[in-house]
């Protein structure tokens, strides 16, 4: 009896450990080697070695090939880290990484590297972080703070060991577009919270930020030439609130602050329908001259620009002007979506006109999908949106696509039917429904290598606070972000949810709001 008693002891305590072994197969969150890091977007290529390289309050970053923007960048670790390490990375300029030990960073003239590649090397005794570009040291610091521990996320100090695994990682995006979009029309969102936004894209290695800056309920750039579109047509917002606008010196601040990361600023006007607020702050541009009411409801598609009418064109060309002289970037978005109240023919003779303005300004067009129903002017991007017959539109004339598949990558969809906030009208988009897709296929016969990137669109009609902001996003723009870097083959949601599981301790740490998806197996 007492022998049987302890082989059954025995046998419990094989299960055990064997259970254990099966949970913390899935489990990322102690993993000790470099290949099991739940790092988001998945890297291209990952390789463990034996061992850790610590962190502490006496390690150095050493700069190779050293200049002002590389200390510039070098800076954003010590930002990262500091508030939770309580360290301060003293830095310092080298003229190889062979004789130092610490942190490297190593301007490479190696030809070899794409555009935003980096290599990061750790080693028990330093980590060699190398890229032929700033963008490329960049985007590796961001590896680098996802692999210390979550706890690197919070805002104060924390007693914790700061290491990462020893390894190779090498890694370079899929898309040359990753970007998410926020509109700041339907509920007005200020500096503070936009630069919280980007920083989030940043985070995931995401590149271009979309602003929707003007719609029927709010014009939220200063015009110089034309001022009463943010006096009059900035005043209000969804529900009848406030509304607010940026003053140029203020959206400035929003373009420099997202270069500084490298991320490019695409603003968005939108014509010629979602333009009431334009319209009712200036009278002379509505055919008849009398200015509508300024709108705080969230129908779409009954406003309209006078697409024959000269003054509609001074008026575009002021605003185009200003806009591009404000951009650092290369893209001004036109808008262009549910014109519903523009005949076709009108639809056509102003997005014409339009494209030839923006390119008066050396600005490539960017437009929603409905604007292959004209004649793409060279370098035009379509965003596909909802319909496929405009996608194939786009291709026929050269045109790519970046793709913002309503039923896939729209944050502003509800994740399911008891989602508080939120739209529905493409249906629910939950954490895997967002995640399982391949850019490069959502349209029959539509050419590969016409698809430029990727884009998650937030429409804020619903949407009032960062917190709902952060609800929306989080955690799907965490998929899109993957779905944009990452190569089709190292995806999978299988084995994608178990690093989103990790990944969320990192969001709570930072006292991000997310939803908390029924389909992530937390523990
Ligand atoms: C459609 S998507 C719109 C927006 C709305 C959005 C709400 C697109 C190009 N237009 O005006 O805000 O649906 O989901």
């Amino acid at each position: 009896m007492r022998m049987n008693m302890s082989i059954f002891k025995v046998k419990v305590q094989v299960y055990a450990i064997l259970m254990l072994a099966i949970v913390s197969a899935c489990d990322y969150s102690n993993r000790t080697f470099l290949t099991e890091a739940a790092l988001i977007p998945v890297p291209v290529s990952v390789s463990s070695s034996k061992g850790f390289f610590e962190f502490s309050e006496k390690t150095n970053i050493y700069l190779v090939n050293a200049d002002l923007e590389l200390h510039r960048v070098a800076e954003f670790l010590n930002d990262y880290i500091s508030p939770s390490t309580g360290f301060l990375l003293s830095v310092k300029e080298v003229e190889s990484a062979e004789d130092v030990f610490g942190v490297i960073f190593v301007l490479s003239d190696d030809s070899d590297f794409r555009n935003e590649e980096y290599e990061l090397r750790i080693m028990p005794n330093k980590v060699v972080l190398t890229s032929a570009t700033h963008e490329g040291i960049f985007r590796g610091i961001q590896t680098i703070r996802q692999l210390l521990p979550a706890s690197i996320e919070k805002q104060t100090v924390q007693n914790d060991k700061w290491v990462i695994p020893a390894g190779v990682i090498r890694d370079y995006p899929r898309f040359q577009y990753r970007g998410a979009m926020l509109d700041v029309s339907r509920h007005f969102f200020g500096v503070e919270d936009v630069k919280r936004y980007i920083d989030y894209l940043a985070s995931i290695k995401m590149n271009r930020f979309h602003m929707h800056l003007t719609d029927d309920q709010g014009w939220r750039i200063e015009i110089k030439s034309w001022p009463k579109l943010t006096e009059i047509g900035g005043q209000t917002q969804v529900g009848g609130g406030r509304g607010g606008f940026y003053t140029q010196d203020e959206f400035s601040e929003i373009v420099r602050y997202a270069d500084d990361r490298f991320i490019v600023v695409v603003p968005e006007i939108d014509m010629p329908g979602h333009t009431n607020a334009a319209l009712a702050s200036y009278p002379e541009l509505n055919p008849d001259g009398i200015a509508p009411e300024l709108y705080t409801g969230i129908d779409v598609g009954f406003s309209t620009l006078d697409t024959r009418n000269e003054l509609t064109y001074t008026f575009v060309e002021d605003v185009i002007r200003e806009i591009a002289q404000l951009t650092t970037g290369d893209y001004l978005h036109i808008g262009g979506d549910e014109s519903w109240v523009t005949a076709k023919e009108d639809y056509i003779y102003f997005i014409n006109r339009v494209q030839d303005i923006v390119l008066k300004y050396n600005k490539r067009i960017v437009g929603w999908d409905e604007i292959a129903t004209a004649e793409l002017r060279p370098g035009a991007i379509s965003q596909f949106w909802k319909h496929e017959e405009n996608a194939l539109k786009a291709a026929q004339q050269g045109g790519s696509i970046i793709v913002s598949p309503a039923d896939r990558a729209y944050l502003d969809m509800k994740y399911d039917s008891t989602t508080v906030i939120g739209l529905s009208w493409s249906g629910f988009i939950e954490v895997d429904r967002a995640y399982e897709w391949e850019p490069t296929a959502l349209v029959e016969g539509f050419p590969e290598a016409l698809v430029y990137g990727v884009e998650a669109p937030l429409w804020t009609e619903t949407i009032e606070t960062m917190k709902d902001i952060e609800y929306m996003i989080f955690p799907r723009i965490l998929g899109i972000a993957e779905i944009a870097w990452s190569s089709a083959d190292n995806r999978s949601w299988d084995e994608y949810k178990f690093r989103l599981a990790a990944f969320e301790k990192r969001l709570s740490a930072k006292d991000v709001n997310f939803y908390k998806s029924p389909l992530v197996p937390r523990k």
